[in-house]
């Protein structure tokens, strides 16, 4: 999800042609990671920072550049700092003015390309607009530059890098940021803490050491916090105590610095680079590199150095990681994409949740006739996921609906219903007509996307970013699972007035805590799942069969076989085995059956039998102490044991694993399943 790159030359002659160009393909190298628009700033003159940035691709981007006729391109720079941007928006549609990199003024005196979410960037805002500030973006991220130019003018003798010190100590969320300055020419200084970034080196001459020493501020630093003292005055800023500072190449020499979210945009430069950690502040003066750190670590296992690390990857392989697709990527992403959904919203200590996208619209939402929930596909399966435990919290009547379908019925809408349009794209032309057709008839429009600024998200009148990262591959997976826990996090939000919900709640949102660690438990199983995939891709068919809370996940997990592998297959409900179904199963028809220890339990067992006594020899997903459940079957996948509402984001892993197994048996097209696109525009 969106990018940083940044360069850096010293003493290395480069013109603003050249420089422009390697910003560019730095952005474009990170592309895949998926964005909705971009950005660079760069020295237009001896004294003033240029940005251009624009919605859209990066192509769009160097368009705009190229056409420019005010820029001197043969200009050369023997020192200069570049740095460039692609947003995934969290905070402010898609726009010019939301792209970065974002300025501290009309004069772009500081500016800054920042990677993840402030979660107190209002209160920041507020400390700042107090101080006559205004500001020109809807981003989170416009507080960091201002709130340094704040601290500049109060404190002019401050070094670049210490500035950004001290207002990096004052952020509280994910962030990685990198900053360039018309005050500091020639300087970078970079911090990250919760997102990644690396610093690439590129000398003429050889490294003298594989290290570079990490500089610690004064031991009785204290966090000053510069908006509680309401003044600078006074607040004891953190100063670095410089130790020996030694530069592990040729000082004073050529030397050209890369900054960036991941290797893919430096492995063609060098493949020198250092993973900045959390709290680093890395900064770059008179080609000088620096680490600095405020925060010593909590185990008071202070490391001394920060490694020089020699990459040994391909581009092509950085952009996937270690895996052969997208789609492989994403699902194995899950313990970090599900960790993301919930970060800064749920605070596991006291047990709240606060879903800042519809935090006002509770109270209208507490009193309306009915819950609707629409959506297509995937999508549509977490809503089946969890209509049962929106049902069990909010005590209101949930009805679901296929978009298509709901359209076709012109199915009656009223003012005092709520209506959810879950939607991975925010894009989908069925679940947007639905949205049109609700809002017309006056019902409160909730959007759970993962896309800002898409058409589901800008005609919601609130909603919830279920903040998976960009999903790539056309078959949906850490988008389902992100899409199950926020509708959760919206059960327990509609919840918690509730005094006879407590334990319930408490037993669900600790279940929420566990489950990353849960998912990379069941990612384990991959080996396992190829194994059984040997057996089954060259069936016809594959049924799955589940009820209750497993019910959405055999939906789910057919969706997946039919749309990778082409294979048939269906998500049969259990208790609908007699009613139809039962005549499918012989001793060749391949059957898996998910049974978990919950309310329908002994009916799950009931179908199994059933199957089984028609020769079925199904293969089981049931939980890893479950050892009844085990003897039925010799294929048995074991997971781990959770809260009933979150266990189909356990179950329905192994059968994402399953589809994508199957299909690089068969030598399917992963990533882009054919007569499929990632996001259906056309009804
Ligand atoms: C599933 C597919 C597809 C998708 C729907 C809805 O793997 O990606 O079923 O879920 O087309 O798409 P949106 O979630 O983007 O509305
Ligand atoms: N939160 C910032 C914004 O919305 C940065 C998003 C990103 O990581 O690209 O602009």
């Amino acid at each position: 999800m969106c990018g940083i790159f940044a360069y850096l030359n010293y003493l290395e002659p480069k013109s603003r042609r050249e420089i422009l160009e390697l910003l560019i393909k730095g952005l474009q190298r990170l592309e895949y990671r998926g964005y909705d628009s971009s950005g660079v700033a760069f020295d237009q003159n001896e004294s003033n920072i240029e940005i251009i940035r624009c919605k859209g691709k990066v192509q769009a981007l160097a368009d705009t550049i190229w056409n420019r006729d005010d820029i001197d391109l043969d200009h050369q720079y023997q020192i200069h700092v570049g740095i460039a941007h692609t947003r995934w928006a969290t905070h402010g549609a898609p726009s010019d003015l939301n792209s970065h990199p974002q300025r501290s003024d009309d004069n772009n005196e500081f500016v800054v390309v920042h990677n993840g979410i402030l979660t107190n960037y209002k209160d920041i805002k507020k400390f700042l607009e107090k101080k006559n500030y205004t500001f020109e973006s809807e981003t989170d991220t416009e507080v960091i530059v201002k709130l340094i130019k704040h601290l500049h003018e109060t404190h002019p003798k401050m070094k670049f890098r210490e500035l950004v010190e001290q207002v990096s100590q004052q952020l509280e969320g994910a962030f990685a940021i990198v900053l360039k300055s018309k005050h500091f020419p020639g300087e970078c200084v970079a911090t990250r803490r919760g997102s990644p970034l690396l610093v690439g080196i590129k000398t003429k001459t050889n490294l003298v050491s594989d290290h570079i020493p990490i500089i610690y501020s004064n031991k009785d630093t204290h966090r000053s916090n510069l908006m509680k003292t309401n003044s600078l005055v006074g607040a004891k800023l953190a100063r670095s105590n410089s130790t020996t500072e030694f530069v592990p190449y040729d000082e004073g020499k050529v030397v050209e610095y890369l900054f960036a979210s991941d290797a893919s945009a430096i492995i063609e430069h060098t493949n020198r680079v250092i993973f900045l950690e959390d709290y680093d502040v890395a900064s770059i003066e008179d080609g000088r590199l620096t680490i600095h750190r405020i925060k010593r670590n909590l185990d008071g296992g202070d490391s001394l150095t920060r490694e020089i690390m020699t990459l040994k990857m391909e581009i092509q392989q950085i952009m996937k990681g270690n895996y052969s697709s997208f789609m492989q990527k994403e699902i194995f992403e899950q313990p970090e994409s599900v960790i993301n959904t919930m970060r800064g919203r749920i605070n596991f200590d006291n047990e709240t949740i606060v879903l800042g996208g519809i935090k006002e619209f509770i109270p209208e939402i507490k009193r309306c006739r009915r819950l609707l929930l629409i959506g297509c596909g995937t999508s549509y399966h977490s809503i089946i996921a969890t209509r049962q435990i929106l049902e069990e919290l909010t005590e209101l009547p949930v009805m679901i609906e296929l978009a298509s379908d709901f359209l076709d019925r012109n199915t009656p809408i009223f003012r005092d219903d709520v209506c959810f349009f879950v939607s991975q794209s925010g894009e989908t032309a069925d679940t947007l007509m639905a949205l049109r057709y609700c809002k017309q008839r006056s019902a409160l429009i909730v959007g759970i996307t993962n896309t800002v600024g898409s058409s589901i998200c800008r005609e919601s009148h609130c909603g919830v970013h279920i903040n998976a990262g960009p999903e790539i591959g056309v078959a949906s997976t850490k988008a389902y699972t992100s899409q199950v826990i926020s509708l959760v996090m919206f059960a327990l939000v509609m919840s918690e007035d509730r005094i006879s919900m407590r334990p319930r709640r408490s037993e669900i949102i600790q279940g929420l805590k566990k489950l990353p660690e849960q998912i990379k438990q069941v990612l384990n199983l991959d080996q396992q799942v190829l194994e059984m995939s040997k057996e089954l891709y060259q069936q016809k068919s594959l049924l799955l069969m589940g009820r209750g809370w497993n019910y959405s996940t055999v939906l789910e997990g057919a969706l997946k076989i039919k749309e990778l592998t082409y294979m048939h297959s269906e998500g049969i409900l259990a208790g609908e085995l007699k009613h139809g179904p039962l005549a499918l199963i012989d001793d060749r028809m391949p059957v898996l059956t998910v049974v978990t220890r919950d309310s329908v339990y002994p009916k799950c067992m009931n179908a199994l039998q059933q199957v089984m006594a028609r020769g079925a020899h199904p293969i089981l997903i049931a939980e890893e102490d479950d050892l009844e459940t085990q003897k039925y079957s010799k294929r048995v996948l074991l997971i781990p044991h959770t809260v009933d509402c979150l266990q189909g984001i356990l179950s329905v892993i192994p059968m994402q694993l399953l589809s994508y197994h199957i299909a690089v048996l068969k030598k399917c097209d992963v990533d882009c399943p054919r007569n499929l696109a990632k996001s259906v525009t056309v009804e």
